[in-house]
């Protein structure tokens, strides 16, 4: 087995991007599974790996990798297997455009709908002093912020509603992206869609008014197609909770 060791949550969001593309890559990796809910990416342990206490982070050999997006890139340009990134510098300058505009724009948004319906309220009913005592050993200031208002349901009605126009906004830029090409940055399949499937593969769960077969058609096959890659399917099968089996809303006729 290749000398790498990823430390990730679920297949889900930033996790499951170096996980499908090493899956795509046919790299071999040992899985080592933090629980996110029970506070395994601040034990110390963990915190020497990744001061930042987030997750996902890889070793290959003595090299210490965090960052998913640029895990991706070493990912692909390290080890053999088919490329993740295509020839042509302007279709290779689009999988990075959508990278970006993905990881600072959109997933951040993301992020903090899945945060305050589903992470906040997943451990809100542990004790309070132990989450108290939880938060207080995060060591990022914004991520224990992000902690307190998803425990504490107290995200504010601007900012989640900026969030919902900025999904509403993104998705509707996903739909005329992949109307132009066989997938979002070119018609060769990318890391750009590797990114785009971790954050989007339950939107059709998640936001049914605004994704669905009828109002993104595009959007509903890619995803599909997606689903339906070998690697795809390995990597969702590595999950330990419910939370990935909403990816199943894209077996087909499965709505
Ligand atoms: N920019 C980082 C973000 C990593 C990140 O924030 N990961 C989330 C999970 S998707 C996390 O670890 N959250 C746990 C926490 O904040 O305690 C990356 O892309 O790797």
């Amino acid at each position: 087995m290749t000398d790498v060791t990823l430390f990730h949550w679920e297949p889900n969001a930033n996790s499951g991007k170096p996980m499908l593309a090493l899956a795509e890559k046919g790299v071999q990796f040992k899985s080592h599974y933090l629980d996110l809910l029970n506070f395994d990416q601040h034990k110390p342990e963990y915190l020497e790996i990744n001061p930042q206490g987030t997750i996902p982070a890889m070793l290959h050999g003595d090299k210490v990798l965090t960052e998913s997006t640029a895990i991706m890139e070493y990912v692909d340009e390290t080890f053999d297997g088919p490329a993740l990134m295509p020839e042509d510098p302007y279709d290779r300058l689009r999988v990075r455009w959508w990278m970006k505009f993905m990881d600072q724009w959109l997933a951040p948004s993301f992020s903090m709908i899945g945060w305050s319906f589903f992470v906040g309220p997943s451990v809100r009913s542990k004790d309070p002093e132990e989450l108290k005592a939880a938060i207080d050993r995060i060591p990022m200031r914004e991520r224990r912020i992000a902690w307190r208002k998803a425990i504490y349901g107290t995200f504010s009605e601007e900012e989640m509603t900026e969030s919902m126009r900025r999904v509403s906004v993104g998705i509707d830029m996903l739909e005329t992206e992949l109307s132009k090409h066989k997938w979002l940055a070119s018609d060769e399949y990318s890391l750009a869609d590797v990114n785009g499937f971790n954050l989007g593969y339950a939107l059709p769960l998640s936001q049914p008014e605004l994704a669905n077969d009828e109002r993104t058609p595009h959007i509903m096959e890619w995803l599909r197609k997606i689903y339906e890659r070998p690697a795809t399917k390995y990597i969702w099968s590595m999950g330990k909770t419910d939370m990935v089996k909403r990816v199943h809303i894209l077996e087909r006729g499965a709505n």
